[in-house]
């Protein structure tokens, strides 16, 4: 028997990036606990990090890639697979042209470090733009707004949870789902300090959920209403002289034109909309702008809906007016050690640049929406998609109207799934690709490092090597672009990129890299968050846009 052993890493399953550590011998998982000495998590995790394990031993886990024939799923190896996905799309996109092949990346994703930053080289290798993915069923209205207002579509104002005065939080039960474009471990915790701390949290939906009942205050409103309530909030604080731009105010631009568009929406306008009474609206207006500072918040309930544009953009526009923007306690930006915002300066957006080929719906940040993915499979003509990739994702699941689908993959010649499991939508693949997961990857976290609630950095090696015929997803990506271009690999793995760009990043020069990382396997912290957006703003005319044109045209519907 070998000695006991401790592991330590971040969990990848969920947004939290809670620090765990795993005690282990001889391939068994004694026990998943939170690590205490995470700067960030401090010890913090949910029941879901013990699924860790069970995914590590999971019979019913694919390793080999699959083939369905006649016969049902048979065992290929590695090179079969590569040699047949990369002709058959590479067939099918001479005969009918690049876009006849589709992407679909699900949520692992983003949760997966090698996939990120492989990603950029798979998708130039198979150049098609029918790209989609599950950031169409969640939080593109978020990118939009801060794309529109602020130049990046990645700059997103985070709410500084642990200081602030008053939360409103909007289509969000972050006490279940463990917070979403607000990394924060524990925020239950989070949440209850604001309370005992003297300051309130406020709730808006119109469902009785588990984070409403902790609330100070439960607004239910009916669904799809939440843009005119936040149009009233912004009504009147104006009407009742409560704009306070604070440090921001000379790079405000657009302010005026705000003032004139609101001023249809008084709350009595919108009360009986919004199943909210005028005298409700007008005091959460008022204790938002009283509040010494105070963070409007809103998630899925307020983004997946038809005006989840208008309600990101107000989202941001009720921070800036009550002077809450990039401020302690209010909406903040993370200046993480791997930063995917610099240099974005002067980039043009890809809003609208082209339109989907059915219902003509606009592209933003690569891609189409999900939710047209069944018309461009099973509407005939050219561009017309013939082959699908699926890679960590379950649309038929997860996408608006997946039972048609479910159909449209059915219809498709061909199609390639990456994925640890046989599912509804894997299962309509060709060929199925099974990639390491859990505690068998390296971990880093690209994205969510840039909405965390506090600037931190850690690196998580491999628990368990992988065994020598398996391949991580990054690895498949890149094999896959190998035998799409003919190309020999050039070597460069997602550590060396990682390292690249923590070497050049905002710590560089106080020494962050890899290395450092990986003397440090609890975590390094960064500090709380700090004022920053005049640096970190990307327009060109390095002015924050509070009324865009787009969503000025929006408000007719
Ligand atoms: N009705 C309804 N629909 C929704 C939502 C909702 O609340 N209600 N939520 C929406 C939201 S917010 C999102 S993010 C989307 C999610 O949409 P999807 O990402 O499409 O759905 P998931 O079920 O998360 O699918 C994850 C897939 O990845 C596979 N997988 C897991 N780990 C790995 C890995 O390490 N590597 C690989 N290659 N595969 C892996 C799983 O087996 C599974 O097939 O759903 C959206 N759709
Ligand atoms: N256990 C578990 N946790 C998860 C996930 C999971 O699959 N399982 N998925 C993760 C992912 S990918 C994400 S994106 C996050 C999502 O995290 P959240 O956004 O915090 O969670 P949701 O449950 O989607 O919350 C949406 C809320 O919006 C409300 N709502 C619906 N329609 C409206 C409306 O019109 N107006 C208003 N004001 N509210 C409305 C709903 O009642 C619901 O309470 O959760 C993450 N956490
Ligand atoms: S809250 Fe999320 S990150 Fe934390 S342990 Fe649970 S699933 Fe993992
Ligand atoms: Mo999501």
């Amino acid at each position: 028997m070998s000695d006991l052993q401790t592991h330590y890493r971040t969990c990848n399953i969920c947004e939290a990036m809670c620090g765990l550590e795993i005690k282990h011998q001889d391939g068994n998982i004694l026990s998943i606990k939170g690590d205490q000495e995470d700067p960030f998590s401090r010890g913090h995790i949910c029941p879901k990090a013990v699924a860790l394990q069970d995914f590590y031993n999971d019979k019913d886990r694919l390793k080999t890639p699959l083939k369905r024939t006649n016969d049902g799923w048979q065992e290929i190896s590695w090179e079969q697979a590569y040699d047949e996905i990369a002709t058959r799309f590479r067939g099918l996109q001479a005969e009918h042209g690049q876009d006849a092949v589709g992407v679909y990346l699900g949520n692992p994703n983003a949760h997966n470090f090698g996939n990120a930053i492989m990603l950029p080289r798979f998708f130039k290798a198979l150049g098609t733009n029918n790209r989609y993915s599950s950031a169409s069923a969640d939080q593109l209205p978020h990118h939009v707004a801060s794309n529109y207002m602020l130049g990046a579509g990645m700059l997103i104002p985070i709410p500084d949870i642990d200081h602030t005065d008053f939360m409103l939080i909007i289509g969000a039960n972050p006490i279940v789902s463990n917070g979403s474009l607000m990394t924060a471990p524990g925020v239950g915790k989070r949440l209850k300090a604001i309370q005992d701390r003297g300051g309130n949290v406020v709730v808006v939906d119109p469902r009785r959920t588990e984070t409403a009942k902790k609330a100070d205050q439960h607004l239910f409103i009916r669904p799809e209403t939440d843009a005119l309530l936040m149009l009233a909030l912004v009504h009147t604080l104006f009407e009742e002289q409560r704009v306070d731009l604070g440090h921001l105010e000379s790079i405000i631009d657009g302010l005026d034109q705000l003032a004139e568009a609101v001023k249809p929406y008084s709350p009595e306008a919108v009360a009986e909309a919004c199943g909210i009474d005028a005298t409700t609206i007008r005091n959460l207006a008022r204790d938002m702008a009283a509040a010494k500072s105070a963070v409007c918040y809103s998630r899925m309930g307020a983004s997946t809906q038809s005006f989840g544009g208008l309600c990101q953009w107000l989202n941001n526009v009720l921070n800036l007016l009550t002077g809450n923007f990039d401020r302690r306690g209010g909406a903040m930006f993370p200046q993480p050690a791997f930063d995917l915002v610099r240099d974005k300066k002067g980039k043009p957006s890809s809003y609208g640049r082209y339109q989907s080929r059915v219902r003509k719906l606009p592209y933003f940040n690569s891609e189409f929406p999900v939710a047209t993915l069944a018309d461009e499979i099973l509407t005939p003509g050219e561009g017309q998609i013939r082959a699908m990739i699926t890679i960590a994702g379950n649309p038929v699941l997860s996408s608006p109207g997946g039972a048609r689908l479910e159909q449209a993959f059915d219809s498709l010649d061909f199609m390639v799934s990456v994925d640890i499991y046989l599912n509804e939508t894997t299962r309509h693949a060709d060929i199925i690709l099974p990639a390491t997961t859990g505690l068998e990857v390296r971990h880093f976290d690209v994205f969510f490092n840039s909405f965390a609630v506090r600037n931190t950095a850690k690196f998580s090696e491999p628990m368990f090597e992988k065994t020598p015929d398996q391949k991580h997803d990054w690895e498949i990506l890149r094999d896959l672009s190998l035998h799409l271009t003919g190309r020999e690999d050039d070597g460069v793995t997602p550590e060396m990129m990682l390292d690249g760009g923590l070497k050049h990043g905002a710590y560089g020069e106080q020494g962050m890299s890899l290395a450092m990382l990986k003397a440090n396997p609890h975590g390094v912290d960064l500090g709380a968050l700090q004022p920053c957006l005049q640096q970190r703003l990307q327009t060109e005319d390095g002015l924050i846009h509070i009324a865009p044109q787009l969503y000025l045209d929006d408000l007719k519907r």
